[in-house]
């Protein structure tokens, strides 16, 4: 079968932080990415910061009518918290930030486009980052105050939610130091506590969604979770143990406590790290506990599973305890990016049948929960004639729809990262995954299609992968 069943979604997402600009009107408060971005622009690549980027705050009815246009039937972004809540608490509420939230959702609606909504895209009012952020467990009741008021004011219209996107990612910027807020906390073990509050947030906003709002606006609520598809480097037993300690020290992480019927981190991470933690004379595991409320409220905190999905890597018994840029703390794993073909990120290669192998390892660990990708795509830098952008997604594309005919896994849906070339975080503009262009060099931010755009369209309107060669 070529066609993607009927009710399979394609879609494009994007990030707030990274197309909206209008970092300060309408009151908006700043977020950890304003601040770093104006306070350290020599961690960003090119010096740029993101306080006008697209537009998009002000040209999104045009961009909404792309999606249209490309016949994508889904459009997930996300609400910056801080144009809602300047302070990060329910306080304080910006009107105007409602009022823009309303107008996009509506244009959304208008266009017979679904909208999918996060409500967390690594954009943390500072505000709140200045009682500690997400090291802080007060914010497990400020973010679970902020979703609530989100599904109050937009839950009528919007019926697909995720709470957090990649929080395994966020924690970089709490010690391996790629994003924002930009510290160096690995020494209080501030990974574990922020991915331990991150997951009890996430199930906290889950369960007041269906508590309160599930049953009048029957909804879909997820988190979404990344990691690479690990290969072991050679066919020994110590490589293939590594490969389950990258995969479960990272999208098992997050995943293990939501899906699995423990409700607990992965064995092997509770194991390792308990041990090490006592071998270190330390009174407690780094790896907090959860208390059995919390594990009633954490497990089976979703409705689908929402995966972002860019890349495999080569991983090995770490022997020497050397450290790489993902090394993955206590996991005793050495990470390398693998000689795939490369795209412009250096950790991203093009390696499609990693996709179909992520879906399969998550359908059969998780006990085959329905999966949408909710992230996919490749980063240049900047060809209008994105023939390699196309190859990308045509080859992963392919591997997906093998996942579904041959591995009978429930994918139900497709995102490409990204529809506008965007702020990519500490690469500044330097890198494009956009199947749009924009000119940041002109005032009024004009849009271009990519050749990757007549492919999309081609997509969505046959339902099938473009057979054209590019
Ligand atoms: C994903 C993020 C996106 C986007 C993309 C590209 O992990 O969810 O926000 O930035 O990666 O990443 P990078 O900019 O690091 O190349």
């Amino acid at each position: 079968m070529d066609k993607f069943p009927n009710e399979f979604l394609f879609g494009v997402t994007t990030s707030s932080f990274q197309i909206e600009g209008a970092w300060n009107e309408d009151g908006k408060g700043e977020n950890i990415w304003d601040r770093l971005t104006h306070t350290r622009s020599d961690l960003i690549r090119d010096g740029t910061n993101a306080d006008i980027s697209c537009d998009y705050y002000h040209k999104f009815k045009e961009d909404i009518k792309i999606i249209k246009e490309l016949r994508l039937s889904a459009y997930k972004f996300s609400i910056s918290w801080s144009r809602i809540l300047p302070n990060g608490n329910i306080n304080y509420i910006n009107e105007a930030g409602i009022i823009y939230y309303n107008e996009v959702i509506d244009e959304i609606l208008k266009n017979n486009i679904i909208p999918m909504v996060t409500l967390y895209h690594y954009d943390l009012p500072q505000k709140l980052q200045d009682i500690g952020g997400w090291c802080n467990p007060l914010l497990v009741d400020y973010f679970a105050d902020y979703a609530k008021l989100m599904f109050k004011l937009f839950g009528d219209k919007v019926k697909w939610w995720t709470t957090f996107n990649e929080p395994s990612e966020m924690i970089f910027g709490y010690n391996e130091c790629r994003y924002a807020p930009y510290l160096s906390l690995e020494c209080f073990d501030a990974d574990y506590i922020i991915a331990h509050n991150v997951v009890k947030a996430h199930a906290k906003a889950y369960r007041i969604y269906d508590r309160e709002f599930r049953s009048k606006q029957q909804g879909k609520v997820s988190i979404i979770l990344c990691g690479f598809n690990f290969k072991p480097k050679t066919d020994s037993q110590e490589d293939k143990d590594a490969e389950i300690r990258a995969r479960q020290f990272t999208l098992g992480w997050f995943a293990h406590p939501i899906y699995s019927e423990q409700g607990d981190y992965p064995y092997v991470m509770r194991e390792l790290i308990d041990t090490k933690s006592k071998n270190e004379g330390k009174m407690k595991s780094k790896l907090p506990q959860f208390t059995t409320e919390e594990i009633d409220e954490i497990k089976g905190s979703f409705d689908y599973f929402a995966l972002n999905h860019y890349s495999s890597a080569v991983v090995s018994n770490n022997k020497m305890n050397c450290k790489t840029e993902h090394t993955y703390r206590d996991a005793d794993v050495f990470v390398e990016f693998g000689d795939w073909p490369p795209t412009a990120a250096h950790w991203c290669k093009f390696a499609p049948w990693g996709i179909k192998e992520q879906i399969c390892w998550i359908k059969n660990e998780y006990n085959n929960p329905p999966i949408y990708v909710t992230e996919n795509g490749c980063g240049d830098l900047g060809d209008i004639n994105d023939v390699k952008r196309i190859q990308f997604l045509k080859s992963y594309l392919e591997e997906v729809l093998k996942a579904i005919n041959e591995h009978k896994c429930n994918v139900i849906g497709y995102n490409i990262w990204t529809l506008l070339d965007a702020f990519e975080w500490c690469n500044g503009f330097r890198h494009k995954y956009g199947i749009v262009s924009v000119d940041f060099n002109s005032c009024n931010r004009e849009r271009k299609l990519k050749l990757s755009a007549s492919f999309v369209k081609s997509l969505c309107e046959t339902r099938s992968i473009p057979k054209e060669k590019y």
